[in-house]
């Protein structure tokens, strides 16, 4: 197993590069989306938005190109990274996948041609999270350890109760000159039938193109948010994905910090079961205190979780894929989220060490040389 370091869109930089490498990171999971161009909160932390949303989704006729991809990626390895994944698509790329709108077939093949130019550039994985509301519903507050700020649940509220408005999906909005209007809410099953439909349509290309997928489950894990339901919201749902079109391209972004939000399951046995399957292709490592709807994140050593435990059962089941933090609470500092995130690291690449002996991410000692 190795460990990586998710990089928002903004932090794709010298300086940045360098941060990941020193916590130890051999691997970069890339956000191209750009979450915070219209929010204004502190611009490192994980998006959290409100009613709004995020911000506007990107150029719907710019897709990722092959010379825009390689160039990234000579960029991230001539600082002794490897570049594993790229997590999300953006809304203003498929929007009308999750929405079965006008231009799905269109979007469709965007979506293809992506994915190819994803495999020429060399990029393994791409992690997606097919949901209409997105990671929505939570707030921010100064509880995790010694009053350190980070994101929590408390219940159902407004956030996570009131309808979608028209023009945005996943947070975002992807038309602006939408008319006024919420958007209809729908069934899970009508949303299960949209998700198998896009995996059988893309998951041959990605095969062909070497690249693998990789479904986060919903965070929160709640059967509906904002009036629309959620896909994999306990954690034997994953089965279901997996069994939408079985295939090695079809795998899962285990975000293991969602698992343990949710109220049925088990963190370990879910690690192991689909490690173990080989569905796998990264992991979101980090810890919490509670159940939907009412947790909050925690520093990585403080939660519900054992982590040594977890990398235990990773060990024991020969995981070879990255390992994230995903996010941290906020240190009180000159740079909150760097601190937070350092913390992290430094507690999950010691959990690895001493479980694997100290050879881990031989890719990051290199950068030195
Ligand atoms: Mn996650």
């Amino acid at each position: 197993m190795r460990l990586g370091f998710g990089l928002y869109r903004h932090m794709l930089d010298q300086a940045h590069y360098e941060f990941a490498a020193q916590c130890g990171a051999s691997d970069v999971v890339v956000h191209l989306v750009d979450y915070f161009n219209r929010i204004n909160q502190r611009s490192s932390d994980q998006p959290i938005g409100g009613l709004d949303g995020w911000g506007e989704a990107g150029d719907p006729d710019r897709i990722w190109e092959v010379a825009d991809l390689v160039r990234l990626r000579r960029e991230i390895e001539s600082q002794g990274l490897r570049w594993y994944a790229i997590e999300n698509f953006d809304p203003a790329h498929w929007h009308d996948i999750l929405l079965d709108g006008p231009k799905r077939a269109h979007q469709i093949e965007q979506v293809k041609r992506m994915i190819r130019h994803v495999g020429e550039a060399g990029i393994p994985v791409i992690g997606y999270n097919f949901s209409l509301a997105g990671v929505a519903g939570r707030k921010t507050g100064k509880v995790a350890r010694g009053n350190a700020e980070c994101v929590l649940m408390d219940g159902i509220d407004e956030l996570n109760s009131a309808p979608i408005k028209q023009g945005m999906v996943w947070n975002m909005t992807y038309d602006t000159r939408a008319a006024p209007g919420v958007m209809p809410s729908i069934s899970h099953e009508q949303l299960w039938d949209r998700l198998q439909r896009f995996l059988r349509e893309v998951v041959p290309v990605a095969e062909q193109a070497g690249v693998r997928l990789a479904a986060h489950p919903d965070d929160p894990p709640l059967e509906f948010v904002r009036q629309q339901p959620r896909l994999v919201h306990q954690p034997h749902l994953y089965h279901r994905l997996l069994a939408a079109c079985p295939s090695h391209a079809n795998g899962i972004e285990l975000c293991l910090g969602t698992v343990a939000e949710m109220t049925t399951g088990d963190v370990y046995d879910t690690a192991r079961t689909y490690v173990q399957g080989r569905h796998v292709p990264y992991i979101h490592l980090r810890n919490v205190r509670g159940k939907a709807p009412h947790y909050q994140e925690t520093f990585i050593d403080d939660g519900d979780i054992d982590i040594h435990r977890v990398i235990r059962v990773l060990h024991e089941e020969g995981f070879d894929g990255v390992i994230i933090p995903d996010h941290a609470p906020q240190m009180s500092c000159a740079a909150p989220w760097y601190a937070g995130m350092a913390f992290a690291m430094g507690y999950l690449r010691a959990a690895i060490q001493s479980t694997t002996g100290p050879n881990l991410n031989l890719a990051a000692s290199r950068t030195a040389s």
